[in-house]
């Protein structure tokens, strides 16, 4: 038996190391590295089984035509000859005939590794001249808020969170989505830390929370403010740390005085007493930390949700302190030479001889049906399942249907949205190819070389990437870069965060910390200024006032007349977004609509009926599920489900708005209101 390194590569915050046990060129097991510091010597759940998947008989081994209609599924294997001549025959004539922007690449984060994810694949459509594809679908709307007050993407590191007295988790499933933060944690708890929750739901995070604010779907904001609210009017703000270093205190004081805690209760739902308390709790308790998750960003004030909760710990200095600050995302402390690998130089080489037009992803479905000069005629898809994951699926799928477009998928499994190709090229899985990783949770940077072969004749995106540049006569030399040239041109941006980490250094010790701050010391991003242009956190309090979302409780009056639920699609457990949608356990948990008692009765529905749950944009049919864990009033669909396991093809995102937050372009999917009815049983 032997243990080769990996790296899990799955849109994670943890981004494992993994250990591949492997006896005659086959895997036998997967554990996490215990020498890994965030790792910690496990792995969830759903990757344990991981091995399910790389040696499932549903895995795609061969390049595949269609045969059959447009979502019927039904495909003939071809060779890679035929398929790739068929993809550079057909892109040439189409970028002949309607311009190389006619042509659109759709990729999110389905492999986290960047040669994989933003490698080959970026020069490949540079080079065309492709439409730009603008990735907002997960985190640009909070990539944005923070941006806009901390100025870079940096957040307390995971090994901290065992130093605080107070942990927050806001929007932040951190059990279901982000297991490997849990024991630093339970060390808090071991020592007295106390864990609050803020979440519509009740998850398995909130319910093992010493507390749970039970909020109303998009209404963070207001809680943000009602708590600055209290921090200031109670003179509990550290007074030293907002003169030295924060901008604009004096209108955000100003602003948060109309948030008193009686009209935030009426906002968010949360008691009064409560508010009161966790603004004295969190100003007092030293060292407090906020976990924050993108749960609170998709809906319509995201981005000035993520804005006032960030700016919370400049308020009481917690940044200066090991164990406080918060945490939204680490993955800017990564600065590697993006330029080097992408090559967005090549545009200017393309038919098109300057920067192509950019496409927002979280509107395929309005991209696919309205768009003009030049219309969408070609889609390449890779890492991503729009049919499954895109908002306004209806919309999404009429898209795929049209007969004119020529669509491209690069996948492991027959996706839906695999179902809808023209072509399908089996695509190698993690274990089966050289990738780097960046974090969005931790500051290890780690590289992954091929634990096992790849399955049948699958091969990596960037092989695959490669081979259709040399069909298209693509002779820039960068498109016959090896791996490890491709690794080498992103490490060498001089940044001092990556001095000293070299392609054998990773090669060597597999993951590596950047240099942060010295070996073995706490990083603190923010206790001596911040990232934006005056080095101070930016309050930007004329962006933060707060009205209900349209699609919510409070907010658009004929709406949630003929629709009055909220409907919240959050992640599932075990699942990673739609990745493990062929997985039966799956399935059934990503069936179930899950709602009040006090919702139920009125509408006759009991747990195990069919319901149908409908909107303007769509309808689906789900099994009820009566249960305490959502708020009255809230609906919650755990997604994200294979369309074609359900009866009629659908999941929650054919009722899901493509409606875009306030900054960063993101979508609403957690502002979305439906009724919901009973069906039979
Ligand atoms: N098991 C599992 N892990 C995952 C994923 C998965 O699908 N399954 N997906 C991965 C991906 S792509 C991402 S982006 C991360 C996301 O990780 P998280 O952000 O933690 O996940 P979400 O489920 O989107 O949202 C977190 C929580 O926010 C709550 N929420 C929804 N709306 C609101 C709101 O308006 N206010 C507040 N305060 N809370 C709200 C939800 O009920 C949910 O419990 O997880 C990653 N990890
Ligand atoms: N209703 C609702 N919708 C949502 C969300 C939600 O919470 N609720 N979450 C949203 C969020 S946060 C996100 S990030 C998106 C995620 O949306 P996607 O990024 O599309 O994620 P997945 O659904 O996991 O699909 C990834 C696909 O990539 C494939 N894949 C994996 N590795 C490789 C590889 O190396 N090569 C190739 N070619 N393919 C590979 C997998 O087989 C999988 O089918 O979904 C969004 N949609
Ligand atoms: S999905 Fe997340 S927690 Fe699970 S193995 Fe991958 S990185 Fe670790
Ligand atoms: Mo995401």
């Amino acid at each position: 038996m032997e243990i080769r390194h990996s790296v899990c590569a799955l849109d994670c915050p943890d981004t494992c190391a993994v250990l591949v046990h492997v006896e005659n060129g086959r895997a036998t097991k997967l554990r996490g590295d215990p020498t890994h510091p965030v790792t910690r010597g496990f792995l969830c759940a759903k990757v344990t089984q991981y091995l399910e998947r790389e040696y499932s008989p549903e895995r795609l081994l061969y390049p595949r035509k269609r045969v059959g209609d447009k979502g019927e599924g039904r495909f003939h294997r071809i060779s890679w000859d035929e398929a790739i001549d068929t993809i550079a025959r057909e892109l040439n004539r189409i970028a002949q005939e309607f311009g190389p922007e006619s042509i659109l690449p759709y990729s999110y984060a389905g492999t986290m590794g960047l040669l994989n994810g933003s490698g080959m694949d970026r020069r490949f459509f540079h080079r065309l001249g492709a439409s730009r594809l603008d990735r907002t679908i997960c985190a640009s709307t909070g990539s944005a808020g923070l941006t806009a007050t901390l100025g870079v993407r940096y957040g307390t590191e995971p090994e901290q969170f065992s130093e605080s007295k107070l942990i927050i988790a806001w929007g932040a499933n951190i059990h279901g989505t982000n297991v490997h933060l849990w024991p630093f944690i339970v060390e808090a708890r071991r020592n007295g830390a106390k864990l609050i929750a803020i979440d519509p739901i009740r998850t398995r995070t909130a319910a093992l929370a010493d507390r749970h604010l039970a909020i109303y779907p998009g209404s963070d904001l207001a809680l943000a403010l009602g708590l600055a609210h209290v921090i200031i009017a109670e003179n509990l703000y550290d007074k030293s740390f907002v003169t030295q270093h924060t901008n604009g205190f004096a209108e955000f004081g100003q602003l948060v005085k109309q948030y008193d805690p009686e009209r935030v209760a009426r906002l968010t739902g949360v008691d009064k007493e409560d508010i009161v308390q966790l603004a004295r709790e969190y100003a007092n308790t030293r060292p407090a930390a906020i976990r924050a998750n993108y749960g609170i960003q998709r809906s319509e004030h995201g981005g000035a949700a993520v804005r006032a909760i960030a700016a919370l710990p400049a308020l009481t200095g917690s940044w200066r302190e090991i164990g406080g600050g918060l945490q939204l995302s680490t993955s800017q402390a990564f600065h590697f030479d993006r330029a080097a690998l992408e090559r967005p130089d090549l545009q200017k080489k393309s038919a098109l001889g300057r920067e192509a037009r950019l496409v927002n992803m979280s509107e395929l479905g309005k991209a696919l049906t309205q768009l003009d000069s030049p219309p969408v005629k070609a889609i390449v898809v890779y890492n991503s399942n729009p049919a499954a994951i895109a908002p306004n699926q209806n919309l999404v799928l009429k898209g795929l249907l049209r007969p004119d477009l020529f669509t491209v998928v690069l996948e492991q499994f027959q996706t839906d949205t695999a179902d809808y190709a023209d072509i399908v090229l089996p695509a190698t899985t993690f274990l089966e190819h050289t990738d780097i990783y960046l974090a969005y949770g931790h500051y290890h940077l780690q590289l992954a070389r091929p634990a096992l072969a790849a399955a049948g004749e699958a091969r990596s995106n960037v092989e695959i990437f490669r081979a259709l540049a040399q069909r298209m006569g693509f002779d820039d030399p960068c498109f016959q870069d090896s791996e490890d040239e491709l690794i080498c041109a992103l490490l060498g941006s001089g940044h001092p965060f990556l001095d000293g980490i070299s392609l054998e250094r990773l090669d060597r010790e597999h993951s590596v910390r950047l240099n942060v701050a010295p070996p073995g010391r706490p990083f603190l991003p923010f206790a001596e200024g911040f990232g934006t242009p005056s080095g101070k956190c930016e309050f930007g309090a004329e962006r933060l006032q707060y009205t209900p979302p349209a699609e919510s409780r409070l907010g658009d009056h004929a709406l949630r007349g003929k629709y009055p639920l909220e409907m919240v699609s959050s992640k599932n457990d075990d699942s990673m977004n739609s990745t493990f949608g062929h997985r039966a356990r799956v399935d059934a948990e990503t069936s179930l609509l899950h709602l009040h008692e006090r919702d139920a009765v009125p509408r006759g529905i009991v747990s195990g009926d069919r319901v149908r749950v409908f909107n303007d944009r769509g309808s689906l049919l789900l099994k009820a599920d009566v249960s305490k864990t959502v708020l009255e009033g809230v609906v919650r669909a755990p997604s994200v489900r294979w369309p074609k396991k359900s009866i009629d093809g659908r999941n929650a995102n054919a009722l899901t708005s493509d409606r875009l937050a306030d900054i960063g372009g993101g979508p609403t999917f957690y502002n979305c209101l439906v009724e919901v009815e009973r069906c039979g049983d």
